[in-house]
This record gives C-alpha cells, structure tokens and sequence, in this order.
C-alpha cells in the first residue's frame, strides 16, 4: 500500500452568464474544454474537466450562466446548474469586475450558500477596469456573504489563475484520485466536437440564429491505417430562412463555419479530419421535450 495521502475534491463553477466561467475552467486545465463567446448563454451542459498535479486532483464542472428561462431548453440549462451545486465539495462564484451584482446572482447565490458548502468568490475581468473599482466590489459582496476566499482573476491573461489553483489544491479533501491522472475531461469526444462547430455559429452568425441552433454528430469514425477521421455533423435550426444564412450565398457561410471547425477539431484530436457539415430545419426545437431529450439534455 502506498504511504502517500491523495486528495479529490469537487468544485462547480457557477455565474450569470458571460461573467468568463468557461474561460476559466479552460485557463485551469490548460486545455480549451469549453466553448466560449461573447454572446449570454454560450455553456448548455454541464462540462467537466480535470486537473491532476502532485498528490492532488481536482474535478470541475462548469455549468451554463444562471439566468430567467425562456425556454425549455433554458429551463434545462437552469437546472444543470441546481444539480451541479447538489453534490460538490464546494463551488467558485465567478463574477464580473466592473459590473454590479445582479438580481439573478443574487438569487443563484441564494440557492448556493443553502447547499452549506464554501464558496470561493472569483471576480473575473480583471484586466478590464482599474483595481480600486474590483476591489471595491470584493469588498462590498464579502460583507454581505459569508465566501470562503475571494480571488482576482483574468481568464485572458491567465493573472491569479496559479494562486486560485494553489488555494483549491489545499483545500481538496483527502481522498482517493476519481479519475486517471492522464484524463482532463470525461466528456465523450463527439460532444466536444458538436460544441467546437456551435461555437463557430455563435462567432459567424448575427442575432438570436445562434441561439436556436443545435449541433449533432452523426457519424465519427476514425480511418483504418490513414490518420484521419470522418466526421459528419448536422446542424438544426428553427426556420428556413435561418437555414438560408447559415448556409449563405453559394454556401459561403456553412464553408467558413465548417473549415473554422475543422482547425479546432484537428487540434483536439491531435489529427486530421474530414468535416461534412448538413443543415436541417427543426421548428421551435427548443420547446419540444423529446427533441431536447434526444439532443442529450
Ligand atoms: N477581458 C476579458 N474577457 C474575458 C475574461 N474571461 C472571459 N472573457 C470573455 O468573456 C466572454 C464570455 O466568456 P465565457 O467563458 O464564454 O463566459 P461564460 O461565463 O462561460 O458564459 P456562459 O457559458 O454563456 O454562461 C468571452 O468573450 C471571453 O473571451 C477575462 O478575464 N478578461
Ligand atoms: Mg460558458
């Protein structure tokens, strides 16, 4: 038997949406897991992603931005976030420096501090506004909640990201390792994919089209002998004319969108793939269970 103590510690990451939960999960891990945009609402799913170092492992969820739903779809990536907080060891606030604390983060805030476990306020963008006004809010939200630690971080710039780490390590719980030490995700990688082309529609496309779009791996098939993968993907959205700008004029979009994709899926598979990309119509996708269901929700 082995005389070194190990730790494992749970942690999910909760925020309204946009505050750069993701970026920081990536910035973490090293690795970019999880989409990121500038649009609200970018996250769906719970992602998980996982850091070992030394004796230590730490196995994060990023959950989708905290926010009034207005569709099933929304009323699911509402919930992840409620069964995220269920089962952790403790969970990291993220929040914007140069915003005040909203109606909606007060009340996730709300929902977390009853679960009874630490929560570690990160106060993220910090490369965005000047230090009296970041610490300022700190100052202000530390009075008003009981947080475990507060952190200053950029996702961008990676500042604070080692400290925060440092801290999280400390406080893992001594425990036996969940997971490989070679794993960073376990996240099959067909997700991943689907996620890596929906973030292309949500960097190309205008407006709400983004958002009811959906993106489903139909095939993923690695080639005997040759190093390279076929992959074919659907994208669904919610009207003929949204299909019609997704594609563009003589397909133009749909080629930028899909050659977008295919540079970041050959970096996460570590090798080439061949990209097919098809487009369907789904009306009000978003409202219909089943179809939601079946989309893995
Ligand atoms: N300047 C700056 N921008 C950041 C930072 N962190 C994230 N961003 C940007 O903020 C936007 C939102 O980042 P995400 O990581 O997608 O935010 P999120 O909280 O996961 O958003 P949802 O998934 O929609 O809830 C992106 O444009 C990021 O590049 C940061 O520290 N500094
Ligand atoms: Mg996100």
């Amino acid at each position: 038997m082995s005389n070194i103590t190990t730790k494992c510690g749970f942690l999910t990451i909760i925020g309204k949406p946009n505050v750069g939960k993701s970026s920081l999960m990536n910035a973490i891990i090293g690795e970019k897991l999880a989409i990121v945009s500038p649009r609200p609402q970018t996250t769906r799913n719970r992602i998980t992603g996982i850091l070992t170092e030394d004796n230590t492992q730490l196995i994060f969820l990023d959950t989708p931005g905290f926010h009034k739903p207005l569709t099933k779809l929304g009323e699911h990536m509402v919930n992840t976030v409620s069964e995220a907080i269920g089962d952790v060891d403790a969970a990291i606030f993220v929040t914007e420096a140069g915003k005040k604390l909203s109606s909606s983060e007060e009340e996730l805030l709300e929902k977390a501090f009853k679960k009874k476990i630490p929560i570690f306020l990160v106060i993220n963008k910090i490369d965005t506004v000047l230090k009296e006004a970041f610490i300022s809010k700190a100052n202000e939200l530390l009075l008003k909640y009981n947080f475990s630690e507060v952190f200053y971080t950029s996702a961008i710039s990676g500042e604070g990201i080692d400290e925060l780490i440092k801290t999280l390590k400390a406080s893992a719980p001594e425990s036996p390792f969940y997971f490989p030490e070679d794993y960073y995700s376990t996240d099959p990688e067909r997700f991943i994919v689907s996620e890596l082309i929906r973030e292309k529609l949500l960097s190309n496309l205008r407006d709400e089209i983004p958002h009811g779009t959906a993106v489903e791996i139909e095939k993923m098939r690695d080639r005997e002998e040759k190093e390279i993968t076929d992959i074919e993907a659907v994208i669904i959205c919610e009207k003929d004319s949204h299909k019609g700008i997704i594609i563009g004029k003589g397909g133009a979009m749909l080629k930028k969108i899909g050659s977008e994709a295919r540079s970041d899926i050959e970096n996460f598979l570590g090798g080439k793939c061949n990209l097919k990309i098809w487009v369907k119509v789904r009306s009000d996708w978003r409202n219909k269970e089943t179809f939601i269901r079946s989309m893995g929700f």
